[in-house]
Parts: C-alpha cells; structure tokens; sequence
C-alpha cells in the first residue's frame, strides 16, 4: 500500500471513530486506577478512545506500530508487544496518538478532541519525520483538520464521514485571539515579557479554554499564538513532543504559521525518549519570531 492510500485510510478511520469517542465520553467521566506515563490520572474516556484508536489504526494495511500518551511503549501490528520498527516493517509508517487532547475539560464539558501524527519512521520520531498530522475537536459540532504534503484542511465529521468545509487553509494575517497555560508566576522572565508585550497589543484578546486543540483551532481560524510555555518548575513545560508538539507543529506550518520551543521551529527537535515534554508556541510567524527574539534577550 502506498503511502498517500494509507495516510487516507488512517484519515478515514479518525473521522469513523470520533462519534464512537464522543458517545463513549458519556458515563466516562470517572478517573481510573494508575496513572499514565506521564504520571497524570486517567479517565475512564481516555481508556477508552485509546483502546478504539489501537484497533482500528493498527488494523490499516501500511501502519506498523502505534503509541499513545496513555501507554508506556509503543504496540507493533503483528503483536501486543512493544515493536518500535524492528526493520521488518520498513516502508510502513508509525501512529502516535493523543486520544483525548484536554480531557480536565470532561466534567466541566468544555471543548476537547484527539490528535495524530503520522511518521515515516520507528518511534520516537523527529517533527522532520511527519507525512500528515490529524485533529479532532469535539466542539458543539465535531471538526477534523489533516495537514497532508504541506496543506491543511478542515472537515466536518458527520455520522462518521468526513466533509471539506476549507481547503488549504491559511492563518489570517491579522490576528487577534492568543492564549496560554500554565500557572502565571511560573512563567519564566522570558516569556512574562513576551505575554506583558501580546496583552498590551489592542488588536489582540485573550482566549483560553484548557484544551490545546481547542485553543490552537482558534488560532487556525482566527490568527494569533497559542502556548504551553517552558516553567520554573518545569523547564520543559507540560506538553509531549510526539503526541502533541510535533503534530499541531506540523498542522500550522502547513497553514503558513510557525512553531517554536523557544528556539527552533518544533519540527527540528530531536527526541530522546517516546514520552518527551516541550515547550510549545504555535501561530502567526511574527508573533512566534517576536517570542524567539524575546526569549533570547529576556534569557
Ligand atoms: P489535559 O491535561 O486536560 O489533557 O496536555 C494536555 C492538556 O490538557 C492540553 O490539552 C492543555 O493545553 C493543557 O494540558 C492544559 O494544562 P493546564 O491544566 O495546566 O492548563
């Protein structure tokens, strides 16, 4: 199977089981035993989404192994165990998932969604490795955006399928929404300088809703920065490169925007182990070159 027909069998199979994923989040709002390898309880939703995404992405002919935020090691096609690319796969491509990007916003049902990343490489894999990178947001109506060969696009997701509603979409040039995480005083002195400069722009407003992919879709609709930035208490930040950096990096490229971990475009980073965090600032490119520039000087 050919690349391009695979990375469409995998874009099928999101848009078919995100209704499955949004029924399941009814009675799943419990957390579970254990946590994940992250050390961040579960829910019983997470679970689940990630147990459906297994099976039906492992099941594409040309996907060779699967990992998932919520799974200390990566799942090989032909076995439970973890694979990783052994070299009898070369040529197929490696899936890594969040299942349910922001699911803290389950019981205050709020917007959240899943995300993909494709990679032509054994995991973990470099931002430079992605062919296509996938969301999901399970908003009042569910959307999906695909960024295959450099280009996005946004579908609506009805009864399973998948509908284009904006080919080749482009970050408007004049942006207006930002929003960032994580506590305020745990910024560093960087970045606090370079939030002080964003709020004090009268063309910008703040819009922050706890889920990165509900908030970087605002920033794919109306221009602006998203940011999960690096922490005093946490110089990588929250976010994990392979399940969510690296594929919302690769997203708004494709869309004209930039990426940075306070310093190199997300897709430049390399990995060390599967579940790596990063510092992650995503949208209009002047607004992620003014970041690097006062990173750099407030440092
Ligand atoms: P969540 O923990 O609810 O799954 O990494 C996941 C994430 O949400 C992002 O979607 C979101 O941007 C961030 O964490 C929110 O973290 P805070 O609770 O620290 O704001």
């Amino acid at each position: 199977m050919s690349h391009a027909s695979t990375i469409e069998a995998i874009l099928d199979a999101v848009a078919g089981t995100a209704p499955e994923i949004r029924e399941g989040l009814v009675g799943r709002r419990e957390y579970v035993e254990g946590e994940n390898p992250s050390g961040e309880d579960q829910l019983a939703a997470d679970v689940h989404a990630d147990r459906l995404l297994e099976e039906r992405l492992l099941a594409i002919d040309g996907v060779d192994s699967y990992a998932s935020e919520e799974r200390e090691a990566v799942v090989g096609a032909d076995d439970e165990t973890a694979d990783g690319g052994d070299g009898d796969s070369s040529g197929e491509l490696s899936v890594a998932v969040d299942p349910l990007d922001g699911s803290s916003n389950l019981k205050p049902n709020n917007a959240m969604g899943t995300i993909v990343a494709v990679y032509d490489a054994p995991l973990p894999a470099q931002g430079q490795d992605l062919v296509a990178a996938i969301y999901v947001l399970l908003g009042p109506i569910t959307t999906m955006v695909a960024a295959v060969d450099g280009q996005a696009t946004e579908y609506v997701v009805d009864d399973g399928d998948r509908h284009t509603v904006r080919e080749n979409i482009t970050l408007p040039g004049d942006p207006t929404v930002y929003g960032f995480g994580g506590r305020v005083p745990d910024w560093t002195e960087g970045f606090t300088e370079y939030a002080r400069g964003i709020e004090s722009d009268t063309s910008l407003k703040l819009r922050y809703g706890g889920a990165m992919i509900g908030d970087v879709n605002q920033v794919m609709t109306y221009g602006g920065v998203f940011a999960y930035p690096a922490l005093e208490s946490a110089p990588e930040g929250k976010l994990r490169l392979q399940f969510e950096g690296n594929p919302m990096a690769y997203i708004v490229e494709s869309a004209g925007g930039k990426s940075s971990d306070g310093e190199r475009s997300l897709l430049d980073v390399e990995p060390d182990g599967l579940h790596d965090r990063v510092p992650v600032h995503l949208g209009n490119a002047d607004l992620i070159d003014r970041l690097e520039t006062t990173i750099d000087g407030g440092e």
